[in-house]
């Protein structure tokens, strides 16, 4: 067999996975939607006996919605809807037809289980091409794909994806991080794919070991599952000498691949409007809000066989924007989702996001990017303490991590506006993550 060959494009900012739709014009993408949609939702009336009684207490039929606005009198699906039909009874096809499951974890109880036709898996593939094409992979490139395999979208979504695309997988999965390292050397992967603080796990590992990742092929980082802040991509670019972009996605929906950064603007994340819908509502109010404010994510998918998800609130935080993008491709931009509604803390009245906290301490010279934050009750006072690790060449007597906890507590202050306590701990002391990072503990009684 003659080699690979590698398209003359391989390195243009430019090049599409599938150039008609990602640059289709908005009018055909909303006919488009349109007809997709009153298939997704008749399909799921027909099959799905949740969907049935769902719509039927709303007193909604399919043959109600004329247009993508008719959508609006149709009732949401939530987390619990997929727990209360565990595990198979939200599957719109039948067992014989469906060829992959997975699972998150619930933190509590049972998981959340998704299916896949053939079908599903083949669209999420071209989706996932799509995604990383835009992200700066090309065909030809070594992908080194650390997103967790198993029942975890990230690993087997990635890598379908990377093959489509054209590309070489290293199937590496989370962990062995000294190894990751190795690996990353020898294959010369032009594409890392993890979640953002693993990713800064691999380069503090790297800088210990003496590998100056910089100097290696590696030019692509693909980076999501998580959230994280403008300051990490900032530092993870710097640290390990590459492009980083934001991925979206979750497994109720598809897994990743829903939403991603074009490597040209990397100004919000193209959701890909050909196979879902997006909507912003006011997750007090539940109504939908206008292009451009912030609110909670919805999602409908309108291509999907075994599990059609009509108005799915993803308790994500974001907004969207339908300016031109200048990568040429027309579908909306989701703005980096900061975090989930229930990852959000109030403290002393004020608001509260992880990954406000995150963007506080990235970037100080004297702290390592690792951070955690702990939530405890001092009687009826709800308290924070964010806990930090100083960087590995900062003198680090506890007079020393003294000052340093009041300089960030400082900061958080001024920039935040919450007080909060900081404890400094030494190099090494902060758990590092494999996957998704663990940002709080919450210690308070339920
Ligand atoms: O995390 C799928 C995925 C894998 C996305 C690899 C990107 C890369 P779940 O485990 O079901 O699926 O978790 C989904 O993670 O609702 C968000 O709260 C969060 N999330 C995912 N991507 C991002 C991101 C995968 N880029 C949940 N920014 C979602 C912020 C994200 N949060």
């Amino acid at each position: 067999m003659g080699a690979r060959p590698i398209p003359a494009e391989r390195s243009d900012a430019g090049f599409m996975f599938d150039k008609d739709v990602e640059t289709m014009p908005r009018a055909l993408l909303a006919d488009l939607q349109a007809d997709r949609l009153k298939w997704s939702i008749a399909r799921a009336y027909e099959n799905v006996p949740h969907y049935r009684r769902a719509f039927d207490r709303a007193g909604v039929v399919p043959e109600r919605l004329n247009s993508v606005a008719d959508l609006k009198h149709f009732p949401f699906t939530v987390k619990t809807d997929l727990r209360d039909n565990y595990p198979f009874a939200m599957f719109a096809s039948p067992h014989s037809e469906l060829i992959r499951l997975h699972a998150s974890s619930g933190t509590t109880g049972k998981p959340t289980v998704v299916g896949y036709t053939a079908g599903d898996i083949d669209r999420w593939s071209g989706l996932m091409a799509r995604s990383m094409a835009a992200a700066g992979a090309r065909p030809g490139d070594v992908v080194h794909n650390a997103y967790g395999y198993g029942l975890f979208t990230g690993g087997l979504g990635a890598h379908y994806g990377a093959e489509r695309l054209g590309c070489v997988v290293v199937p590496v999965s989370g962990g062995g991080t000294e190894r990751q390292v190795m690996l990353l050397q020898d294959f010369g992967a032009a594409v890392l794919c993890s979640t953002p603080s693993y990713a800064l796990n691999i380069a503090e590992v790297a800088e210990q070991q003496g590998v100056d990742l910089k100097s290696l092929p590696l030019r692509c980082g693909i980076f999501g599952a998580e959230p994280w802040s403008e300051e990490m991509r900032v530092e993870l670019d710097r640290r390990l000498g590459i492009t980083s972009v934001d991925i979206y996605g979750l497994s109720e929906i598809m897994g990743p691949g829903v939403a991603c950064e074009c490597r040209h603007a990397r100004a919000g994340l193209h959701g890909w409007e050909d196979h879902f819908l997006f909507e912003i509502i006011d997750p007090e109010t539940l109504e939908p809000l206008p292009m451009g404010e912030s609110g909670e994510l919805v999602i409908t998918t309108l291509t999907k066989e075994a599990l059609p998800m009509i108005r799915y609130r993803t308790r994500d935080i974001t907004r969207l924007t339908d300016e031109q993008c200048a990568c040429g491709r027309s579908h909306v931009r989701i703005m980096r989702v900061t975090g989930r509604d229930d990852d959000m803390m109030i403290i002393r009245g004020v608001n509260v996001y992880p990954s406000q906290i995150e963007a506080v301490l990235v970037g100080l010279p004297s702290l390592s990017p690792h951070y955690q934050i702990v939530l405890s009750k001092d009687g009826a006072l709800e308290t924070m303490t964010v806990e930090v690790e100083i960087a590995p060449d900062t003198p680090a007597g506890d007079g020393d991590l003294e000052a340093n906890a009041r300089e960030v507590r400082h900061h958080i202050k001024s920039i935040i506006g919450v007080t909060c306590a900081v404890v400094a701990k030494r190099p090494g002391e902060l758990p590092r993550s494999e996957g998704k990072a663990v940002r709080v503990r919450d210690l308070r009684e339920k």
